[in-house]
């Protein structure tokens, strides 16, 4: 059978390009063992898509129950492209997680629906330490660093529908994409 003809469907999609881009990441010091290295990954993100580091600001919050009143904060003050959210609740023996765990899911997807600045979630929700530590760095990659290249592409598409840039219409070809951003603390980024 024949494979299906592509579809001629204006497409709009945000790119990876973070040059010219503003952005703030809350990070929760709560399990910060964790929450560090998640924000180490979603900088360097940032940086390999072209950020500025002098575009990169940091707000730090004691625990994740905090992060959606700062991220709203820093969103309706205009100045971001796009706010990065990096936490990590770890399920215990109490109920203080499933109290804590739908607010701040929430908070955050209302700031970002209500302020219309786009909000990258990478706050971590885990049965263990163990889960925790495969979703900051070891098996299954890190969670900060998806985030940023989510909060990217958004910052990116946003512009593109409101109309204020001329960014991805269709398939780019100078911007890297998620695919070519390569995943590596080793690598030293010349941004
Ligand atoms: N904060 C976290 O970021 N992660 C957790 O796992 C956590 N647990 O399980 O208690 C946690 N609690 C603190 C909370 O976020 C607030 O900082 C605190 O309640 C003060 O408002």
């Amino acid at each position: 059978m024949n494979p299906a003809p592509p579809l001629q469907v204006k497409t709009l999609e945000g790119n990876l390009n973070a040059a010219g881009k503003r952005f703030a990441l809350v990070v929760s010091r709560f399990n910060e063992f964790i929450t560090e290295r998640l924000f180490r990954s979603a900088y360097d993100g940032l940086l390999r898509c072209g950020a500025k580091r002098k575009a990169i600001e940091v707000v730090r919050v004691p625990g994740a129950f905090e992060i959606p009143s700062a991220a709203r904060t820093l969103a309706t003050t205009r100045k971001y492209d796009a706010i990065i959210c990096l936490g990590c609740l770890i399920r215990g023996d109490t109920a203080h997680y499933d109290v804590i765990v739908n607010e701040v899911t929430r908070g955050i997807g209302q700031s970002a629906q209500q302020t219309g600045v786009p909000h990258a979630f990478g706050v971590l929700t885990c049965d263990t330490l163990e889960q925790a530590i495969d979703r900051a760095g070891l098996k299954m990659g890190n969670k900060g660093f998806e985030a940023a290249l989510a909060a990217v592409e958004m910052a990116n598409l946003t512009k593109a529908v409101v109309g204020r840039s001329s960014m991805v219409v269709g398939q780019n070809k100078t911007a890297p994409r998620r695919s070519q951003v390569h995943r590596s603390s080793k690598t030293k980024s010349k941004h």
